[in-house]
């Protein structure tokens, strides 16, 4: 029998952040668990893909500085629109890993202005537990480990990033390859049910190895989804993955 884990009603009563709650209630909700990572060029290919995964996914995960026609308002209102039609969350991949100051410069200025649509950014803790002081407003998922090969996120360094991400109010979870205890939420990229690799250092598992290894809450799914013929059919082929993957364990 496998390890019981804390079904997502169960994170629901523990979660005491905004976005921790707000995560978990689309996760009951929809019956899934699963962040589309929507890496791709264009605020065009951007939208398209947002309102085909829309319905089908907690949170839209962004690299906003990939894009190669950024504008505020062509980009991220409609975005916005999209993210309110179909109930998903705007999760920000920016890996912050600088200094307060900086990283609050980052997170409301330049052209991205984070700040005025994320509802959860990532980042690195190396700066320090002060360094997170400066994101609110919106739940920050740490990066305790890596998934790429020959991440330096050994298991010394992943220990003490635990202990920043469980002391500091604004982080709701992390992002790892190994479990995390679970007062965090868990996020876990690297998942692709076709491939193990991609020749640039990424390493993949199943979404059922992570829910059954792991635990993780959420899974999140770049190529799998976007790179696919048929998008919407993918999004659904992982959403059912990553859904029965977590109800085979409580
Ligand atoms: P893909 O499924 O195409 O490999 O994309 C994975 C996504 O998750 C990318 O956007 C990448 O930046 C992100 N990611 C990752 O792959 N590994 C990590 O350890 C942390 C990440 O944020």
């Amino acid at each position: 029998a496998e390890e019981k884990r804390l079904t997502y009603e169960q994170k629901l009563e523990n979660a005491n952040h905004h976005f921790s709650k707000k995560i978990l209630e689309i996760a009951i909700e929809k019956k899934s668990n699963l962040i589309a990572s929507a890496d791709v060029l264009t605020t065009k290919e951007l939208l398209d893909f947002a309102e085909k995964v829309g319905p089908n996914i907690v949170a839209l995960k962004t690299h906003i500085d990939i894009l190669t026609d950024f504008d505020f308002d062509e980009t991220v209102l409609p975005l916005k629109d999209l993210a309110t039609k179909y109930n998903f969350l705007l999760m920000e991949d920016r890996k912050f890993a600088d200094i307060g100051n900086t990283q609050e410069l980052q997170f409301s200025n330049g052209i991205y202005k984070i700040s005025s649509w994320a509802d959860l950014v990532t980042s690195q803790v190396i700066g320090g537990e002060t360094s997170l002081d400066c994101f609110l407003n919106v739940g920050v998922i740490a990066i305790i480990g890596m998934s790429s090969k020959g991440t330096l996120t050994s298991s010394d360094y992943r220990e003490e990033a635990l202990k920043i991400a469980q002391n500091h109010p604004n982080v709701i979870g992390g992002v790892s390859q190994n479990k995390i205890p679970d007062d965090l939420l868990l996020f876990t990229p690297g998942v692709n049910l076709e491939t193990k690799d991609d020749n640039k250092g990424q390493q993949y598992n199943t979404p059922e190895h992570v829910f059954k290894n792991l635990q993780t809450d959420f899974i999140i799914v770049g190529r799998g989804i976007y790179k696919a013929n048929d998008v919407e059919k993918a999004t659904l082929e992982y959403k059912i993955a990553g859904w029965n993957a977590y109800m085979n364990l409580i």
